[in-house]
């Protein structure tokens, strides 16, 4: 039986005292133990930033890639071997700044892979500055006279994007955000989980007590509504939604493509090429 202890590394993690991430790699640990995976069969892929740490973390198979480049790494090793549970992960800025053209289109690839995003709405790793998601007037180095640019929002973006599974979770809430994840890796089909996760050394504004203000759990009544999802997506201000609101079953990537239909990588028969083989081909 597989229990969460499988999956404690050796590396403790170097965050701040309470950083929004702890209940993030919980949530990972807890929803993989959960549902039985083993850690041979794990996989957590980031980029570059505090949050893209992770999978030094845990005790799974991991990629510490470059900044925005997770999905592409994810989506190929998902490719090459569908037995393994893929997990993308990675801050804002990661998803949303250096890797928006990714984040993008591996929605609309749909394919099978969990993409979850430590929202912080700052640059956390290179101290603080504004990021995609940093609200207007947000005051830092990069913004000393408060931001001017109107935050993107990633939901209503992974969306329009073709996303089949869009929820939004908050690290002050880990039972919930838990419960979130785990329901992401069971999608079929590419799951966008978006989490509110105070970064307490440099937003002094977006913090524990102002998300607990305002975030309150929805329970969607019909999750395949779109246009119902994408108006819910859009509540921002003095309430905040959490929980899955939207998943449709549709065909991924994997399903569609003629070479892959044949077989993943890891059972291809040239998966023996030689040398030989290969100077020969060249
Ligand atoms: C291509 C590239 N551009 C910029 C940087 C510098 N850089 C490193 S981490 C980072 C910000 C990370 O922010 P985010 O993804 O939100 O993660 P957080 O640290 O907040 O968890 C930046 C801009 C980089 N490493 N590579
Ligand atoms: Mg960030």
């Amino acid at each position: 039986m597989i229990t969460v202890k499988d999956y404690e590394g050796s590396v403790k993690p170097d965050w701040c005292p309470a950083c929004g991430n702890f209940a993030q790699l919980s949530a990972i640990k807890g929803s993989l133990t959960e549902l039985g995976v083993s850690p041979s069969n794990a996989v957590v892929v980031s980029g570059i930033g505090c949050s893209s740490n992770l999978p030094e973390f845990i005790r799974a198979y991991g990629f510490h890639g470059i900044h925005g480049r997770s999905l592409p790494v994810a989506s190929a090793i998902k490719w090459a071997n569908p037995k393994l549970t893929v997990i993308a992960y990675g801050g804002d800025g990661d998803g949303f700044f250096e890797g928006t053209q990714h984040f993008f289109h591996t929605a609309k690839r749909n394919v099978d892979i969990t993409y979850i995003v430590s929202d912080n709405q700052v640059f956390g790793l290179t101290t603080g500055q504004a990021s995609p998601t940093a609200q207007l007037g947000y005051v830092s180095k990069s913004t000393p006279e408060g931001n001017i640019e109107k935050p993107i929002n990633p939901l209503t973006f992974a969306l329009a994007a073709g996303a089949t599974f869009v929820a939004r979770g908050f690290s002050g809430d880990p039972k919930h955000l838990q419960d979130l994840v785990k329901k992401g890796i069971q999608h079929k089909g590419f799951s966008f989980i978006d989490v509110l996760s105070p970064c307490v050394t440099f937003n002094k504004t977006n913090t524990y007590d102002f998300f607990r203000k305002r975030v309150y759990r929805y329970e969607s009544p019909d999750t395949g509504d779109f246009m119902a999802a994408y108006k819910k997506c859009e509540e921002w201000g003095d309430r905040i939604p959490i929980g899955l609101l939207y998943e449709s079953i549709q065909e991924t990537y994997e399903e569609k493509d003629p070479v892959y239909r044949k077989g993943p990588i890891i059972e291809s028969p040239y998966r023996g090429i030689t040398p030989q083989d290969l100077q020969e081909f060249l």
